[in-house]
């Protein structure tokens, strides 16, 4: 029988309190797991994060109970499943501090939320001799996009850059943004450093010359409590599988007034009112954003991580990941031979270093085999790391359910990387 989800009382989800990572650790089937005869000991999360059971329940409830189409159709099922659809869209505007339901388009993640923008916004206002400002330690969702606009366009890419210590230097922001400058797009939590940019100042002085502000929130959304407005961004993009939510969702904030007047972005079913062959009246937001049939169970599974992440806090989730960082640079700076990337003033979610004795390959090759999943590579930020003169680095990043024994379980693979290489 089908479930009235919007009324339905919510199971598996933590009481709101400080932060128990033991408690949250059971919450994720996943982490019971044994790899190579070892204890998992999950330390990837900025490529994406564990699923807890309240997830995974969500998703197979939609399967087996209210499955159907939204939009659609008037049958009981697809009420139901175009309630749950709305629903988490109310959960994301929510979450985010949109003012509107409206203002949160769901996609496939940030990256496809960057294109959204790119396409639309970018080609309706960017002209020759326009610029985009973008920054030094940006993931390439966040750089190739804006290169192929101002490729079409005539614009012209800048770029911030980024000091030794991981920081950005803000007097080049200043000298770089210019009444040109038509949009800054710059990510509110580096995936290769952990750096935590000062967004409010950044849009404060972007909207001065009159740029619009894009936030991508990939790594930050996860780790702390965000509020758009707060943040005084245009537009602010997150991929759920990063926020404990399934893969393949993802959502695009933007202000209203410059969602409404934008064009669509793909076409089809879904986004229009009403359609002849000679002329075609696009929907109203959401809708026209959202062609096609959408990830129904990703929203509701997103929904569902939302709720995760609200029951256990942000602000806790935020405090506690602080600490647990804190005691891993200090952890890490024991083992002989490692160098950590950067040393930001502010740092969330993750830590990467390189070591004298192995090539990161190498580092996390021996580390997987003692059960301990972290990236080694370039992470999809390569001018960063040309920026610190490596081609890759290893990196360990956080999340709500790690705990101090896996940073020492990390730290005891990286001697054994000493002994076996150095
Ligand atoms: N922006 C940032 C800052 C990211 O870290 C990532 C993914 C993206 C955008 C793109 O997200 P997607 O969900 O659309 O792919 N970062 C990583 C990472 O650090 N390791 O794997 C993916």
């Amino acid at each position: 029988m089908a479930v009235h989800v919007a009324n339905e009382k919510r199971r598996d989800t933590p009481a709101a309190g400080p932060l128990d990572p033991a408690r949250l650790r059971a919450d994720f089937p996943i982490l019971a797991a044994t790899v190579r005869g070892n204890p998992l000991v999950y330390l990837d999360n900025a490529a994406t994060t564990q699923k807890p059971r309240a997830v995974i329940d969500a998703i197979a409830r939609y399967y087996t109970e209210y499955n159907a189409n939204v939009h659609r159709g008037v049958h009981y099922l697809s009420q139901i499943a175009t309630q749950a659809y709305d629903e988490a869209r109310r959960k994301a505007a929510a979450f985010l501090g949109a003012t509107v339901d409206c203002e949160v388009i769901f996609t496939r993640g940030a990256t496809e939320s960057i294109n959204l923008v790119a396409h639309s916004y970018g080609r309706q206002r960017v002209l020759p001799g326009d610029e985009i400002l973008i920054t030094g330690m940006e993931h390439h969702s966040n750089i190739v996009p804006w290169q192929i606009l101002c490729k079409e366009t005539g614009a012209t890419l800048r770029v911030v850059p980024v000091d030794d210590d991981g920081n950005l230097v803000m007097e080049e922001f200043d000298r770089l943004l210019n009444e040109h400058t038509r949009l800054v797009a710059v990510t509110h939590v580096s995936n290769a450093l952990g750096t935590v940019n000062p967004i409010r100042d950044i849009a404060a002085r972007a909207h001065a010359v009159g740029a619009a502000v894009l936030v991508d929130g990939a790594q930050s959304a996860p780790h702390m409590p965000v509020n758009v407005r707060e943040l005084g961004c245009d537009f602010f993009v997150c991929s759920g599988h990063k926020m404990y939510g399934p893969t393949g969702i993802g959502l695009l904030y933007g202000r209203a007034e410059l969602l409404d007047a934008m064009p669509p972005y793909q076409s089809g079913g879904d986004m229009i009112l009403s359609v002849t062959f000679e002329k075609t009246i696009y929907g109203r937001l959401p809708s026209k954003f959202e062609a096609g049939t959408p990830h129904i169970e990703g929203a509701v599974g997103l929904a569902a991580a939302l709720d995760y992440l609200n029951a256990v806090g942000l602000g806790a989730i935020a405090a506690y990941e602080r600490s647990l960082l804190r005691y891993a640079e200090s952890a890490l700076r024991v083992v002989p031979g490692l160098r950590l990337m950067g040393a930001p003033r502010k740092r969330a979610g993750v830590i990467a270093f390189t070591m004298d004795a192995a090539h990161p390959h190498d580092i996390s090759q021996v580390l997987d085999e003692a059960g301990v999943a972290i990236r080694a590579g370039h992470h999809c930020a390569q001018p960063v790391m040309q920026r610190f003169g490596v081609p890759a680095s290893a990196r360990a990043s956080f999340a709500l359910y790690n705990t101090r024994e896996d940073v020492d379980a990390l730290v005891q693979a990286l001697h054994e990387v000493n002994r076996i290489f150095a």
